[in-house]
């Protein structure tokens, strides 16, 4: 019996030890594993910075400053955070040599991923004391040792949940292209939270390109009232007497909006920004306007590859939407195209040679002359550039640019260019400033049998801004309307200036309701859909 009792107490302590030692193992177990999850809530930060990395195609290393340190515990506090996922994005878009010194765009975007709403945000660059500011737009800037603050102007100081926030960049001028280069970090605070990212001012541009290529799924929507593309229902277009004809020889109108300067706004070149307006405006063509001299234009020291680029995502986003495409050569502050001429036949030796097979491109050869450039001037440009682009494409339509802003086409009336057919000559107007002078030009032009195009237009004042003129922009569309002119409308961009189409308080790149539209957007709006 003894015996019997010491097996009994000897099995009851080794099951008493057996349960210690599980809990003592469960513990240890409990205590490395919270030890784990701290580190994991590290983790998921990496991964989540990551998964931005990869959507974006920025290089973005996002570093949040408020770690949890007080809460470790507090797991609602910590994915909370996880979910707060903000950066800013830097990325230089165009850069050219300014005597001797770099200048160059830096386009900031702010990334919202988070699932509320930023309510209030600043950015700080570093963008070193020898740089100056030369242009800003869509924020407040404030420059000091150095350090440059940018602010929300009225109307872009929120970002909604998920959202991101575009088109503020600036404009600075450094000692050097290494200068230039090293402004490579910003600091994003939302509600008084630093955000810190580090991100190569290098170019985005290839990415970008990439970005626009893959997402430009083919259509699939139709557009005009029989279900199919513009393109599709009119094919190649020609010239006859003052008429643009369609591939059946019926009278057809071109009508659609132009770019702003696609290196300002490189965000409106975009399959979706042309498809709203082709199936919500009733557009079936678009202008992209490539300025050749201001703020690092393709012959002031702009990168040209990445501004042919833009060109080709913009003929490419049309082409998959069955819209017709102005290349223009947008010469302005040069004043005579003259000037950049071996440039010009370089561009479109190579545009022709690229879109030969696309029977939906216009070439525009010299936006506005001005200046005092006579128009032999121009005409002689014409007679140089015309036959290199008749070399690829031997009947395209080509747009010559008139003198005094394009207004004086009677004078180009007087003396066009002869030996081609498909040659069109351009009239632009803004309403406010230029009223029956202008249209009489037209009129004198149209009945010399010479063809017009109304290759840029708005109903506000010759600066792109001021008041709109809605009788003289009634009367101006019943003379296009009256003689079957084709017409591009200047600009797409949000910019705070009365010809731009899209409020300035909306970032939206497409998909805009009526209340996202300027004044200008509005009324063309319903213009060009009737
Ligand atoms: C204007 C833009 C403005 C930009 C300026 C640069 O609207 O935002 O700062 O160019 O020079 C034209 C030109 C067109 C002008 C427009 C308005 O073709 O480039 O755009 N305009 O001034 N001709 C008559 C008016």
């Amino acid at each position: 019996m003894d015996d019997k009792k010491q097996k009994n107490t000897n099995r009851i302590l080794i099951a008493v030890i057996a349960v210690l030692a599980v809990v003592v193992i469960g513990l240890i177990a409990a205590i490395i594993s919270k030890g784990k999850n701290k580190n994991s809530d590290k983790d998921k930060e990496t991964t989540a910075s990551e998964s931005i990395e990869a959507t974006d195609g920025d290089a973005v290393t996002e570093d949040k400053k408020d770690d949890d340190t007080e809460n470790d515990s507090d797991t609602e506090e910590a994915s909370d955070k996880e979910e707060l996922l903000c950066y800013v994005s830097v990325s230089s878009t165009n850069s050219w040599e300014n005597n001797g010194k770099q200048s160059g765009q830096l386009d900031i975007k702010i990334v919202n991923n988070s699932s509320s709403e930023i309510k209030d945000w600043s950015v700080k660059l570093e963008i070193g004391k020898d740089t100056t500011l030369d242009s800003f737009w869509n924020c407040n800037t404030d420059l000091k040792d150095g350090v440059l603050t940018l602010t929300p102007v009225e109307y872009n100081g929120s970002v909604a949940s998920k959202q991101t926030l575009g088109d503020i960049g600036i404009i600075v001028t450094a000692a050097s292209a290494g200068d230039f280069k090293a402004i490579n970090s910003a600091v994003l605070y939302v509600d008084g939270v630093e955000y810190t990212q580090t991100q190569t001012a290098d170019d985005k541009k290839e990415e970008r390109t990439t970005e626009e290529k893959t997402d430009n799924k083919k259509d699939d929507s139709k557009k005009d009232d029989n279900g199919k593309t513009p393109f599709e229902n009119h094919g190649k277009l020609s010239v006859k007497g003052t008429d643009i004809v369609d591939a059946n020889g019926d009278k057809f109108q071109l009508k659609g909006p132009s770019t702003h300067g696609i290196a300002w706004f490189p965000d409106y070149v975009s399959y979706d920004t042309f498809k709203t307006f082709r199936d919500d405006w009733g557009a079936n063509m678009i202008r992209i306007a490539m300025y050749t001299d201001e703020n690092g234009g393709y012959c002031s020291g702009g990168d040209k590859a990445y501004l042919k680029g833009l060109v080709d995502d913009g003929v490419k986003a049309a082409t998959d939407l069955g819209m017709y495409v102005i290349v223009d050569w947008h010469i302005l502050h040069d004043l005579n195209p003259q000037v950049n001429k071996a440039d010009a036949i370089d561009f479109f030796e190579e545009m022709s040679a690229k879109y030969k097979d696309y029977d939906n491109v216009i070439f525009e050869i010299c936006n506005e002359p001005n200046g005092g450039t006579s128009w032999s001037d121009v005409k002689s440009y014409a007679e140089e550039v015309i036959p290199v682009i008749r070399a690829n494409c031997p009947d395209a339509i080509i747009i010559v640019g008139t003198p005094n802003w394009s207004q004086d086409v009677d004078i180009a009336a007087n003396d066009p260019v002869t030996g081609y057919d498909n040659i069109m000559y351009a009239v632009h107007f803004y309403a406010t400033t230029h009223k029956d002078n202008i249209r009489n030009k037209a009129q004198t032009a149209l009945d010399k049998g010479i063809p017009v195009f109304i290759s840029e237009c708005s109903i506000c004042d010759a600066s792109g801004n001021g008041a709109i003129d809605y009788g003289e922009a009634d009367k101006w569309f019943s003379f296009i309307d009256d003689n079957n002119l084709s017409y591009a409308v200047w600009n797409i961009s949000n910019k705070d200036e009365t010809s731009s189409l899209i409020s300035s308080s909306c970032n939206k790149t497409s998909g805009w309701s009526d209340d996202e539209l300027s004044e200008t957007g509005k009324w063309f709006k319903e213009l060009m859909s009737k």
